[in-house]
């Protein structure tokens, strides 16, 4: 419960910076996909996307994650254009709300993130680690955008059929201590790189438990650590619940852990409840 106050320094993206002094910061979900695994098609009219946006700032998110291409299990690339298609309205007219947070997007390509960057974002989130465009620490670094490093064991499309490890935590560690190196070596300073051990991708229930019960061997990269519990399939798993949208209570109870056990971003669909949760783990942390 101590490590809630081992805090990294905050993290840079372009002009704004978060701090996790305060304890776990809430990053709000906003798929602009028609086939996300949990809220797919709900916000894929622009509009409707701006306004559950702002709606998670105003429930309590510290930051947003707009994205264009699920990553749920089985699903296929989407394209560059098809991606920007999406994303950028939706960017552009969080910031013509007056949106004030921070944007990342959750993208894989350098010019999904170059066409967001423009738009208004301020750090992107890539699941492949700088690993599928080799153009995108360039793109990083010249925005002076924020970088969110996530482990992955194969492809969404291919990821779930047979995920093994000797040594899930070790291995997932040394893989984001690699990609913090490989992209301070493209340049992209260690003040604007959050790491995360993607869990869901590539991973058995188990695998997702090691990560979450050894939180503290990726804390020890010294970068802020992003995690994204909400509403995952491990939770159905544990819980025999088919459907993503009653995962609730086993998303809080992941989250309560997570946050106690000193993790920085916390990404959810469910802002306004996990907020709640989040605040209750700090006051117990706080109370003298
Ligand atoms: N999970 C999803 C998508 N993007 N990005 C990061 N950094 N970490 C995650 O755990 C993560 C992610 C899949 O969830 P969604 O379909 O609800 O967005």
């Amino acid at each position: 419960m101590t490590h809630i106050r081992r805090v990294p320094e905050p993290l840079t993206m372009r002009d704004r910076r978060l701090a996790f002094d305060e304890g776990p910061r809430i990053m709000g979900v906003l798929n602009v996909t028609p086939d996300s695994f949990s809220d797919g098609g709900l916000y894929a009219d622009p509009r409707a996307a701006v306004e559950h946006g702002l709606r998670m700032a105003a429930d309590g998110a510290d930051l947003l994650d707009v994205g264009g291409e699920s990553t749920r299990p089985g699903a296929e690339p989407v394209s560059a254009g098809e991606q920007l298609r999406r994303v950028v309205p939706v960017i552009r007219g969080l910031r013509e709300a007056g949106l004030s947070v921070p944007i990342s997007v959750d993208t894989r390509l350098a010019e999904v993130a170059a066409g967001a960057l423009v738009a208004g974002a301020d750090a992107v989130n890539d699941v492949s680690a700088l690993r599928d465009d080799p153009e995108l620490a360039a793109v990083v670094r010249e925005y002076r955008a924020g970088l969110v490093l996530m482990h992955m064991q194969g492809t969404p499309a291919t990821m779930q059929r047979e995920p093994q490890y000797e040594d899930v935590v070790e291995e997932v560690a040394a893989f984001l201590g690699a990609r913090v190196e490989a992209a301070a070596a493209a340049g992209v300073g260690r003040e604007y790189l959050a790491v995360d051990p993607g869990i869901g991708f590539g991973k058995t229930t188990r695998h997702n438990l090691l990560l979450l019960k050894h939180l503290d061997r990726i804390k020890a990269l010294g970068r802020p650590v992003l995690l994204g519990v909400s509403r995952k399939r491990f939770l159905g798993e544990l819980l025999g619940e088919d459907c993503p949208g009653r995962r609730l209570f086993g998303t809080a109870a992941a989250v309560a852990w997570a946050a106690l056990a000193g993790a920085h971003i916390l990404r959810v669909h469910d802002v306004k409840e996990i907020a709640q949760v989040v605040m209750v783990c700090r006051a117990i942390v706080d109370a003298k």
